[in-house]
């Protein structure tokens, strides 16, 4: 699939493909080998100002186009992707690196997304209720906002951009993306797939390069009401402070610290698989990721020696091949950060009881592979049990009971994912009302979230909106209430009594 040679891609803004104003670029390249994908666009505030403004046009007709209507290209965005799903899986191994079943599920949450929110086209409901008042007639309605700015991660380098732009879409905002500098073609191709699906010119641009740059001037240009991010915390905070001063609708996706708990009546082999697939999936790198572990007690070491001995048997290869299990990280900034958190554990007095060091054997050495790592002995305020590592880690900490395995869980800033694995129906519902967190799984490990429910977590994971299912809405649409007055005569609510 990737080309041998390497090929230029450019932004996209008013339905014409462009280079940056700058004519400057920066390179896409393999995290598992190296390789060179591609050469993108290195933007700046120009280009940012000119896909805005084809945003802001497209909009005054984009609105008007009746949701159903949009629901239909946007049904055809869906087959399109569907016809593509195998070519975009092999592409994401390559650019970003994950295992093909993943990369493929990364694929399917786009398709899934897109199928839910083009069915919205025919809903989209409002309310209508009674007015205390003869002869006059109340409803809401939802209204699209207008120009739309999407910043993405590169670790879901498809689903992520589709759960923001296609609410978005549909509910009849324009958008402009800038996507992640380490998985610029597989933005480019979905917006490629968004053109030949029929979405109109103006209303989806994309404008490749930096944070600094390209996200920091759509951030704080007037002209964009929304800004949806997923990010790290300390982007999340700078993004809500640029915008602040245009009193912008600022939707965060922050970090998470997220922890399965296993408790004593647990099926410990379950809780393994669990954990494995939580915290190694996507070696690591999601906001839902199982970096920790708090385990009772009474299973604690026949937990602790069955996780290990299952991370040791991880095979560690290029995500292409079809019996790899955990694929690189991102990049090697990511490596250095992964490999001071074993250091860091290590100096804390944890134990590492598998894993701790970058693996370079044989064609390994060409990309950025870490061995799936687990501290033990874990104290629960450790900077490995409170920060967010993303990469291929956790930590084990050992409770006493259910009270205390459940205040570790909620011991940290952070808010997202959580899990339980118990066969006590009692300790399940406590835990699910107990655990601060946007997200709760019973008996499954912490990731997995599925599109037609809301996403997202609190205290420091965000700043209070969802995205995906129903809550997206309320991000990418205004409520307006309109109140009908049918009576022929000047009614005063609150003030004028019906009879
Ligand atoms: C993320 O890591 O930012 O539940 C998103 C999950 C995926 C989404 C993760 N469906 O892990």
């Amino acid at each position: 699939m990737v080309t041998t040679e390497t090929k230029s891609f450019q932004n996209y803004i008013g339905g014409e493909w462009m280079d940056a104003a700058s004519g400057e670029t920066f390179e896409s390249t393999s995290p598992a080998d190296g390789e060179t994908i591609g050469v993108f666009p290195k933007s700046g505030a120009d280009d940012v100002d000119r896909a805005v403004e084809a945003a802001k046009s497209a909009f005054e007709e984009w609105r008007l186009v009746p949701a159903p209507k949009r629901g239909e290209i946007l049904f055809q965005l869906a087959r399109v992707l569907e016809r593509e799903k195998a070519a975009l899986t092999d592409l994401m191994t390559h650019e970003m690196g994950k295992v093909k079943a993943e990369a493929g599920g990364d694929v399917q949450e786009a398709i899934d997304i897109t199928y839910y929110m083009a069915g919205e086209g025919r809903r989209l409901y409002g309310q209508t209720t009674p007015s205390e008042l003869r002869d006059k007639w109340n409803m809401s309605v939802r209204q699209p906002i207008g120009v739309v700015g999407a910043i993405t991660p590169w670790n879901f380098p498809i689903a992520i951009p589709s759960w923001k732009m296609i609410p978005a879409l549909v509910c009849g905002n324009t958008v402009v993306l800038k996507p992640a500098r380490d998985t610029p073609l597989l933005a480019e191709r979905f917006v490629e797939l968004m053109a030949e699906a029929g979405i109109p010119a103006g209303v989806v641009n994309i404008v490749h390069g930096g944070g600094g740059s390209v996200g920091d001037r759509l951030v704080r240009h007037p002209d964009v009401r929304v800004i949806t991010l997923t990010g790290s915390r300390e982007t999340g905070v700078e993004v809500l402070k640029a915008a602040a001063d245009n009193l912008k609708h600022v939707h965060l996706e922050l970090g998470g610290k997220n922890a399965v708990i296993v408790m004593d009546d647990a099926d410990v082999d379950l809780a393994v698989e669990g954990i494995l697939w939580s915290a190694f999936g996507t070696s690591g790198q999601r906001c839902t990721a199982a970096s920790r572990v708090i385990a009772h007690e009474a299973v604690y070491d026949a937990l602790q020696s069955k996780l290990v001995a299952a991370a040791e048997r991880l095979r560690l290869g290029p995500g292409w091949e079809d019996d790899t299990d955990v694929g690189p990280v991102i990049n090697k900034a990511a490596i250095e950060k992964i490999h001071s958190y074993t250091e860091i554990g290590r100096d804390e007095g944890a134990r590492i009881l598998t894993g701790g060091e970058v693996a370079t054997e044989g064609d390994l050495a060409k990309g950025f592979f870490y061995r799936p790592t687990i501290f033990g002995d874990v104290d629960p305020q450790m900077r490995v049990a409170q920060e967010e590592i993303f990469g291929p880690a956790t930590a084990l900490i050992k409770v006493r009971d259910f009270d205390e395995a459940i205040r570790v869980s909620n011991g940290i800033k952070y808010g997202l994912s959580s899990s339980i694995f118990t066969r006590d129906v009692n300790k399940a519902f406590r835990a699910m009302r107990d655990l601060e967190a946007g997200i709760t799984y019973v008996n499954a490990g912490t990731i997995g979230a599925e599109v037609h429910l809301p996403f997202g977590g609190t205290k420091d994971t965000g700043n209070g909106h969802r995205e995906a299912g129903q809550a997206a809405l309320d991000v990418f649409t205004e409520w307006k209430s309109i109140y009908v007055d049918y009576s022929g005569r000047l009614q005063k609510a609150q003030i004028d009594a019906a009879e």
